[in-house]
């Protein structure tokens, strides 16, 4: 297979070098060699790819070294399947990871060149909607930093997550066509092409040795080619690789129609084809049933495990017998499951495995990533539409269906109820795939992502399936990374902090428990909230340019970013922010803190109220930011097109962390995290891992409110939230400002919708029962903030405790449970 030139013996070519001298040069060599330019062309974007392909050449070498090293070690790999990955910008954290940083400013000096100009010419990669997508890319960075040989696979979008405008107020989406100036960091590897099948039927026959076999066939096929791109560990010479596939159309397939005369119909299907990789779903907290969203899906899964596959047989034949001790495939959230019964067709109809031996190996190989608690979040595909366009997968998930019925009826006789409840075919109008049962089912581990809600998981959703195989659950609660979430976004605090206690925190975060006895001294504060006051000018300027409101970097800058959802609740920080509103207007300011309020964050393009929320808080926003009794007590802005370079420049800035969903919601949050990790303090509820927040940094550095997950149950049935409004005159007067029109003079009645859900009966999110703890939190904060001695000390305490909201610790939890790898690590 591997012929022997000359051209692989790399032995003589010199490695490339890494002083300023050596960026310099390759920066001028890429920019008249690679890029082609003159001076004629120069532009920021150019001079940004200069710069990459510079940087780029550094990780090559390391790249190849990794793949050479994981292949001799012939070890336990793991490969994370996941429809998101939500990268942002390469170069800061490659430069970072390289050790790079000197050496990058110099050379920029050199030629005259401003990095943060540069920096800002990347483009966000956008592959993801928040949480999840985001945690996928911190994750390979952990893993790469722990050399464990794992592979991210995903899909190459050429459309990412929309871009956000605010027209009028209203979100407004624009496509995110960001591979439009190139894309530096991928290489394509069309070597690596696999053939993906959609439609056709299941075609029963007698194999050679007349064993009955099945076989899918009369398929549309569609070609998966493999983009990659390097993920680099800190400091260690290892290259991780994040393999992302492209859908193109085959070309017989082409040939076919168009010898049948269609010529239309041919270019017609060849469109279909590539409109699989076209778009990422910008929706991310309820299923949506439609068919591109399941070709995807199917896309990823069958593309990834036909390249283990592939890499499988290259090394060890048509064995199986231990695929499971050397594989396994993590699962985040249902997304990719239709993976468990791609590999079991795989195995039988291609590689002849009966299916217990196949079933042995796809159940000891698969693990599985819940996140989300919202039944109606949970992904389900309707049967007619499965069998369409998976027909062969229906079959073998019926099959999975019929042994698992079996397995239940075996252990609890004639509990039909039970088989009701737990089957992954649920019945009605139209049968349902459930998705979710489905990947338990297939797997040996099912883990959710903070401890609450693993705890939920195996009490509520989960629970039949938790009586049945307890073993399988357990917990991995979320981290981040912090490379790219200190290291990279904090210069200044990286570098007071490492002056003091050293950098080992750059690869084990527990250290910055040292930090914890300089939030005693008195000169450390002061330097610790000058580096906060750099980080707040920094980020009062992107407000000024990107929000035309000025934010002033004494006051508290009080911040919530995240998708905008009712569970998550933007609308109890709006009700508290009219409430400081009224509060100015009836002169009642004795002892204020002033506060500068930043809301930012992308609603589902289809989700009505999320939309009014944003429309909501533009229209505080006007009527706060141009009353003059405000003034500089209070600011509110809507942040635009909130994405990963925005939080870089958003985490390092905040004093205050807005964490306030309906307690049992939110699964985990990891916003949360990176707030921590920046110094900000948390105000927020007992949910998702805000619980394990507190508890490590201590309940006093934390501004708890609300109902706890089991109150929040208690409630419902018996809320009545206009009795809890009319008992509260603040409550009662923000409820009569919305109502009346103040934030919507020439709409009356725009905002309804909104303050009806507050007033019901039903609301799910119980923000009324909340409201009164939530205010008074705030007014505590506002105190404490005060005393800034006092503030600067619980700031350095929230980074100091940090430490465990590492991806690294994750993942290292991750491989001690599930994955059981071991490190490889590169000749370097
Ligand atoms: C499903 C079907 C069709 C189209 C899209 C989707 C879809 C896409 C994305 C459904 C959900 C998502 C994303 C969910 C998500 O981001 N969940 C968050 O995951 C974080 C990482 O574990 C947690 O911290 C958050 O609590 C959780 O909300």
């Amino acid at each position: 297979m591997t012929t022997k030139s000359p051209i692989v013996d790399i032995t003589d070519v010199p490695r490339v070098g890494r002083s300023s001298d050596d960026m310099v040069k390759g920066m001028q060599r890429h920019f008249l060699r690679t890029l082609g330019l003159s001076k004629a062309c120069i532009s920021e974007h150019y001079k940004y790819q200069a710069l990459a392909y510079t940087v780029r050449d550094r990780l090559m070498e390391n790249w190849k070294d990794t793949k050479e090293a994981i292949t001799d070690a012939n070890g336990k790999r793991t490969f994370y399947l996941s429809l998101e990955f939500l990268m942002g910008r390469a170069l800061g954290n490659a430069v970072l990871n390289l050790g790079l940083d000197d050496a990058t400013t110099e050379a920029l000096h050199k030629l005259g060149l401003d990095i943060e100009e540069m920096i800002d010419a990347e483009h966000d990669a956008g592959l993801g909607n928040g949480g999840l997508g985001r945690l996928a890319a911190c994750f390979v960075d952990s893993c790469a930093t722990l050399q464990l040989p794992v592979t991210g696979y995903g899909i190459r979008y050429e459309y990412g997550m929309f871009r956000q405008h605010i027209v009028d107020g209203n979100q407004v989406e624009e496509p995110d066509h960001w591979l439009r100036e190139g894309n530096v960091w991928e290489l394509e590897r069309p070597e690596y092409t696999q053939r993906i099948h959609f439609g056709g039927y299941t075609e029963h026959y007698r194999d050679e040795n007349n064993v009955l076999r099945s076989r899918w066939t009369g398929t549309h096929d569609v070609l998966a080619v493999p983009f990659d791109t390097p993920i680099p560990g800190y400091k260690n010479n290892t290259v991780n690789t994040l393999r992302l596939w492209k859908s193109a159309a085959t070309d017989e397939f082409d040939l076919g129609e168009f010898n049948s005369g269609d010529y239309a119909q041919s270019v017609a299907a060849k469109n279909e084809a590539e409109h699989i990789s076209m778009v990422l779903y910008p929706n991310d907290s309820s299923e949506n049933g439609k068919e591109l969203r399941l070709r995807q899906q199917y896309f990823l899964a069958s593309a990834s495990i036909k390249d283990v596959l592939r890499q499988w047989v290259e090394a060890h034949g048509k064995d199986f017998s231990d695929f499971a001790e050397k594989n396994c495939f993590q699962l985040n959230d249902t997304h990719p499951t239709v993976s468990v019964a791609e590999l079991m067709r795989i195995l039988m109809d291609e590689y002849r495995l009966e299916w217990d031996e196949a079933w042995a190996v796809t159940s000891k190989t698969m693990a599985y990533t819940n996140h989300t608690l919202l039944p109606e979040a949970l992904e389900r595909w309707s049967v007619p539409l499965f069998g369409r366009l998976l027909p062969r997968l229906l079959d073998i998930i019926y099959e999975i269906n019929a042994r698992f019925l079996a397995v239940l009826a075996q252990k609890w006789p004639g509990d039909v109820e039970r088989q009701r409840r737990m089957s992954i075919i649920e019945e009605g109008d139209v049968q349902q795939v459930r998705m979710a049962y489905l990947a338990i089912v297939g797997s040996f581990s099912v883990n959710g992502v903070a401890q609450l809600h693993s705890d939920l998981l195996v009490a509520g959703l989960f629970n039949d399936f938790y009586q049945l195989w307890p073993e399988k659950f357990n917990n991995k609660t979320n981290g981040v990374t912090q490379r790219r979430w200190v290291a990279m976004c904090n210069k200044p605090m990286t570098s007071l902090i490492s002056k003091n206690i050293g950098d080992s925190w750059i690869t084990q975060l527990s250290d910055l428990k040292k930090l914890a006895p300089y939030a005693e001294k008195k000169d450390f504060r002061k330097k610790w909230a000058a580096c906060k006051r750099e980080n707040k000018e920094r980020l009062a300027a992107l407000v000024l340019q990107d929000c035309d409101v000025s934010f002033d970097p004494d006051a508290m800058f009080d911040i919530q970013v995240k998708r905008i959802h009712e569970y998550k609740r933007q609308l109890l920080n709006l009700l508290h922010v009219v409430h400081l509103y009224n509060r100015i207007k009836r002169g009642d300011t004795a002892n204020w803190t002033n506060r500068c309020v930043l809301i930012g964050g992308k609603a589902a393009p289809g989700y009505y109220m999320a939309k009014k929320i944003i429309k909501l808080t533009n229209n505080i926003a006007e009527v706060i930011n141009n009353d003059p009794d405000v003034g500089d007590k209070l600011k509110l802005v809507f942040f635009p097109n909130y994405r990963v370079s925005a939080m870089e420049v958003i985490a390092p800035a905040a004093d205050l962390s807005e964490q306030i969903s309906t307690a049992g919601k939110e699964a985990s949050g990891t916003g949360n995290m990176k707030f921590m990790m920046n110094g900000a303090l948390t105000i927020g509820t007992l949910d998702g891992a805000n619980i394990e927040i507190r508890e490590e940094v201590g309940e006093e550095n934390f501004f708890l409110f609300g109902l706890d997950a089991a109150e929040v149950e208690a409630t419902r049935g018996n809320y009545n939230p206009n009795a809890i409004i009319e008992a509260d005159e603040d409550f009662k007067q923000v409820m009569n400002l919305i109502e009346c029109g103040h934030f919507s003079q020439f709409e009356p009645g725009l905002f309804d919708s909104i303050t009806g859900s507050v007033r019901c009966a039903d609301d799910p999110w119980l923000t009324a029962a909340d409201f009164r703890s939530y205010i008074d939190a705030q007014e505590r904060a506002s105190i404490a903030f005060q005393d800034q001695e006092q503030w600067q000390k619980m700031s350095v305490l929230n980074t100091a405790y940090s430490g465990k909201f590492s991806t690294d610790r994750t993942m290292q939890d991750y491989n001690r449970d599930i994955w059981k790898l071991t490190p490889v690590q590169p000749k370097s």
